[in-house]
């Protein structure tokens, strides 16, 4: 099979057809190729005799059952991915990087994007309270580039060696193994209160951004500083962002629970089901640039990875796009097998010393030989690079490559010194030649131990509604520690950040109020883009359930429907059962979900369309539908019939909250833009 690219498919999607197989319509046959004539019942003697040894099929099929799990991650083993392309926008990175893929607009980079939890593992629920990875793989032509980011632009910790200790307290507690998927626990709490540069992660790990809406709706953070060098040899600091295109949205955590039960999937069929139907997620690749004289010009060190650079102060340029637009055909030969580093760089990228970019530097790989089996795992198809790639590794379990000819070693004579390394006009990469100097030392820069000043930034650019769901997070989270001791710790830790905030949650989980603190320097300054009520809000691909029931009125309806569509938005029909539901003027929809079947955390919006139905219950739950929708501040719509259930449901009124009346051309407009608000956080509950 030919690897070169084509018109419609990227270089990676073709170089993949070596491997694809469809096994359909084809006869079974053993590894060997050995047709089997039958596949029931095993070799036996007599009908109701022991089975044979002798049954080579039997074994080989029991055998390669018994070995089909490997090692899941020790962290991100949850996860769900897809392929996709980058393109950037100009030449204006040549500046700062020779990164062609970063610098060509003509190229188009084909790209796997894994989104992940981080606690859970590969069973676990996906929109649990936790940090999602955001790892890409860019399969340029100068090798491959892996960006292995978070939605959180900060870590708990500031230095590699003490991540395994994080992980330990993070994990279900070994004794009994709970919880799973949960950092709502004693162990966790008890490793934040007493490794304390852990405040400003744990402060987004408790706003909305834990809970994602959709992976579609997540910003992505390279994390660290990393180096930009340029043909020149200039160096740059950069920090890296992933801007969705549909802006950064999240659940509320009472839904979050519900639909970890209602669909444990949620996430991945949200990102299945967009791809699938043509609504392509995106994203634009943002960088934060700094030149290397700026190093000690900040009030924190840009080498700490507890610390962001604020947007308002070093402005994110956007400089490409990401579109994911084709699903796996295998998760675990596409999801589960790749490998991400972030040591895998190209020409133009570079490492700061960042001591937890260090350390990470080394554990990607030692992981990927437990988990893959062997050093051969950049073989596997998903891991390949487009471009080939030639050394003297050799052999290893699972070896693919048939290395030809006698010489592998360098250096050599009897392959004229080759294969050769490259100049850097070549394209060899040479690292970055930073001057260091120092005493061989186990300690931490001065410079990294402030760890407040930013968990205050991030609390204090927090809108009203945001600030109230982050004190109802740290109150959920310790209300379930069964230590006092470690809750009180909290509550006076986290009095360093926010008085308001600890005495707040203090109160709420029985704790004293928060000791006195040192008197900090009054901090009052605010970043607006940590505040998610300052993001992109678009109608575009969002799901509404739509309530119908028989005898709906016909053309109202359509015509609600044919609009919410132009708008890019998604309505499915909810009744009480499945198949067609007759309208007037002869309109007949499809019901694709039932009041069991579906569940109200499942949509962004409802729309009453109304009608009757035979069962009493249907009314009843029709209501409780909206009932809910209301409770999470979702905007629900209804058109005349379907009014009535918003009595049933107790509902009012209120911001979101549309009824149509006799004016439908005024109502479908005032719903799309009520759906688009993503929530109605100035709703009052009752
Ligand atoms: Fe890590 C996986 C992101 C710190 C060690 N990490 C992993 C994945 C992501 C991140 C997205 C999943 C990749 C995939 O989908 O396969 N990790 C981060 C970020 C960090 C970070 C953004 C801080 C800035 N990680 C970190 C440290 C260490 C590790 C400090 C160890 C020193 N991470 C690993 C690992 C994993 C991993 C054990 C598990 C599976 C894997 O690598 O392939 O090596």
């Amino acid at each position: 099979m030919s690897e070169t690219p084509n018109a419609s498919r990227n270089r990676k999607d073709v170089q993949l057809d070596q491997f694809r197989v469809d096994d359909a319509g084809q006869h079974l046959t053993t590894n060997q190729g050995l047709k089997v004539a039958e596949d029931e019942f095993s070799l036996k003697i007599g009908e109701r005799g022991p089975t044979l040894l002798e049954d080579f099929h039997f074994r080989e099929k029991m055998t390669h059952f018994d070995h089909e799990r490997i090692p899941e991650r020790i962290v991100h083993a949850r996860g769900f991915a897809a392929h996709g392309e980058f393109q950037v926008y100009d030449d204006s990175m040549k500046a700062y990087t020779k990164a062609k893929f970063l610098t060509d607009p003509t190229r188009v980079t084909p790209t796997f994007v894994r989104f992940s939890t981080v606690a859970g593992s590969r069973g676990s629920a996906e929109t649990v309270r936790d940090a999602r990875g955001f790892a890409t793989k860019f399969y340029t032509e100068e090798g491959n580039y892996d960006l292995v980011g978070n939605n959180i632009p900060v870590f708990f910790i500031q230095d590699a060696i003490k991540f395994p200790d994080l992980v330990h307290a993070l994990k279900p507690e070994p004794h009994h193994e709970m919880p799973q998927a949960a950092s709502a626990h004693d162990t966790f709490w008890d490793f934040v209160a007493n490794n304390q540069e852990s405040a400003h992660m744990v402060m987004w790990a408790m706003s909305d951004r834990a809970i994602p809406r959709s992976f579609r709706m997540m910003e992505g953070f390279g994390v660290h500083t990393f180096r930009l060098v340029n043909e020149q040899g200039k160096a740059h600091f950069v920090k890296f962002h992933w801007k969705p295109v549909l802006g950064v949205h999240s659940l509320v955590w009472d839904e979050a629970q519900k639909i970890s039960g209602k669909d444990p999937d949620f996430h991945r069929r949200d990102l299945w089901e967009s791809i699938e139907a043509g609504n392509y997620p995106e994203y634009e690749l943002g960088v934060q640039l700094l030149p290397e004289e700026d190093e000690f010009k900040f009030d924190f060190d840009l080498l700490d990875p507890t610390k962001i650079w604020p947007e308002e102060d070093v402005p994110v340029k956007r400089i490409g796009k990401m579109t994911l637009n084709r699903n796996v055909d295998n998760v675990f030969a596409e999801t589960e097998q790749v490998a991400f580093h972030p040591g895998h760089v190209v020409p133009g990228i570079d490492f700061s010393n960042d001591p937890l970019l260090q350390g990470r530097l080394f554990s990607y790989t030692d992981t990927q030989l437990i988990r893959l089996g062997g050093p051969n795992f950049h073989e596997l198809p998903i891991n390949r690079p487009v471009c080939p790639f030639f050394n003297n590794q050799r052999d290893g379990y699972g070896r693919q490559t048939i290395n030809r000819g006698q010489v592998a070693y360098h250096k050599n004579s009897l392959a004229g010194n080759t294969p050769a390394p490259a100049t850097e006009a070549e394209g060899g990469y040479v690292h970055y030649q930073e001057r260091v100097e120092g005493h061989k030392i186990r300690a931490r820069s001065e410079s990294f131990k402030d760890h407040f000043s930013q968990a205050a930034l991030f609390w204090n650019s927090m809108s009203v509604p945001e600030k109230q769901h982050i004190i109802d997070a740290f109150s959920f989270e310790l209300g379930k520690v069964q230590s006092k001791s470690v809750r009180q710790q909290v509550v006076d830790m986290f009095a360093n950040v926010s008085v308001e905030l600890a005495s707040a949650f203090a109160a709420n989980i029985g704790a004293e109020q928060p000791q006195p603190v040192a008197p900090i320097e009054e901090r009052t300054k605010v970043s607006p883009a940590l505040s998610q009520l300052n993001t992109a809000m678009l109608p575009a691909t969002r799901k509404v359930g739509v309530i119908i029931g028989g005898g709906f009125a016909g053309l109202e309806v359509q015509t609600v429907l044919h609009e919410l569509a132009a708008a890019g938005i998604q309505a499915e029909l909810i009744s009480d059962k499945l198949g067609r539901a007759a309208g007037t003027d002869g309109v007949e929809l499809e019901v694709v979900h039932t009041f069991q079947t579906a569940h109200p955390v499942l949509f962004d919006a409802l729309y009453a369309a109304g009608g009757s139905w035979t069962l009493p219950k249907a009314e009843k739950d029709a209501a409780e539908y909206l009932r809910e929708a209301f409770m999470h501040y979702k905007a629900i719509g209804a058109t005349e019939a379907g009014a009535a259930l918003f009595a049933a449901a107790g509902i009012e009124g209120g911001p979101g909250v549309l009824t149509a009346g006799a004016h439908l051309t005024a109502f479908v407009p005032a719903f799309i833009e009520s759906i688009a608000k993503h929530r109605h956080w100035d709703r009052v509950l009752a």
